[in-house]
């Protein structure tokens, strides 16, 4: 099944190669029959995606179980566009539109003379309403981040989003989300400790879209996501030839996969997402979101009804409030 581009939701995924952006994908997908709860929403993988995600989800378990890992196994795709298409409709129902999350990796960015593929993502930036930065949490925590910049390429990032809000003047959503979190955000001191972390790391990012000219249509929220629940970083080792490995360890012996808020990411997005709809009735969003949306009131209400499960603290904070991020009234009709 494939869907006229009319149909098409675009979710950008920056973020270095290695820092589980797949994975947080993977273990959205499998967690999502069980938050959704009573809401009236189904979401579908379109094509090869299902499969994909679901080798990804048996590896994630496989890591819970093992004593050591090593992490930032062969990154041989680097140049690589990834796509992951995940139908979203009322339960019961066929899927109304698809979200695409475009997980590319850094390497791409790079690339100045903009290959097709590198054209390509720049694209799907463009149409993004909603963008994900992914962190490699222990890149920006361990050894007082040293190997922040090497790793996670702040600037790389800055400069990325920098070019999207320069494009035109939609309202965006950037949602920064720490991964492999899960010796950070075990206590309440730690999640504060991480969130100032995040901010002085990105700092260039946040201060541009704190920017007089930018700011009221940009929100941003921070949201850790641990998408194993049961792996916890234990060390780094650096061979001779400078090659970085992580290693991460089992919680307790026998810990259970048991991602903790992979809901929430997408929880925000369509809350921002329905919110422009609703209540932008002119703008550049308005023929994309007219084709996803499709005046069905009873997905808006599913889609408000679901939104409506986000939360805030300890970790998870709106750094940058933006009008859109506030509760839907569809979901009350
Ligand atoms: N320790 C740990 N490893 C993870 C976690 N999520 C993903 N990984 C591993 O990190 C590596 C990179 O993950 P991937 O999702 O492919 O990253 P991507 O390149 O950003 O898409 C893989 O080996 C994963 O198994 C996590 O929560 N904890
Ligand atoms: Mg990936």
């Amino acid at each position: 099944m494939s869907m006229p581009a009319r149909y098409v939701l675009e979710v950008t995924m920056l973020g270095p190669s290695g820092a589980g952006k797949t994975s947080l994908l993977a273990s959205m997908y499998v967690q999502y029959s069980s938050v959704i709860g009573g809401t009236d929403l189904d979401l579908t993988p379109v094509g090869e995606t299902a499969a994909r995600l679901t080798d990804v989800v048996a590896v994630l378990k496989s890591l819970s179980r093992s004593v050591q890992v090593r992490d930032r196994v062969a990154n041989t795709s680097a140049l690589d566009l990834h796509r992951y298409e995940i139908g979203v409709g009322r339960k019961n129902r066929k899927s109304r539109f698809v979200l695409r999350f475009t997980d590319y990796a850094g390497g791409l960015l790079r690339d100045p003379n903009g290959t097709p593929v590198a054209q390509g993502v720049r694209n799907a930036l463009a149409d993004s309403p909603v963008v994900v930065l992914a962190v490699d949490t222990p890149s920006l925590m361990e050894r007082d981040g040293l190997y922040h910049e090497r790793i996670n390429a702040p600037y790389l990032m800055y400069e990325q989003v920098k070019e999207i809000l320069r494009s035109d003047d939609r309202p965006r959503l950037l949602l920064v989300v720490p991964l492999k979190c899960e010796k950070y955000v075990a206590t309440e001191h730690g999640s504060a400790e991480l969130l100032s972390r995040v901010r002085t790391g990105y700092q260039p990012l946040f201060d541009h879209i704190a920017h007089a000219d930018v700011r009221p249509r940009v929100g941003c929220v921070v949201i850790p996501v641990q998408t194993t629940g049961s792996i916890v970083f234990s060390s780094i080792t650096e061979s001779p030839n400078g090659e970085l490995r992580f290693h991460f360890r089992s919680r307790r012996a026998g810990a259970e996969y048991r991602p903790v808020h992979t809901d929430q990411p997408l929880r925000y997005a369509l809350r921002f997402v329905l919110n422009v709809y609703l209540r932008e009735r002119r703008g550049i969003w308005r023929e994309t979101l007219d084709g996803v949306f499709g005046h069905d009131q009873a997905l808006e209400r599913a889609i408000a009804q679901f939104a409506d499960g986000t939360v805030t603290g300890p970790g998870i904070e709106v750094v940058q409030h933006h009008p859109h991020l506030s509760s839907s009234v569809a979901g009350r009709a």
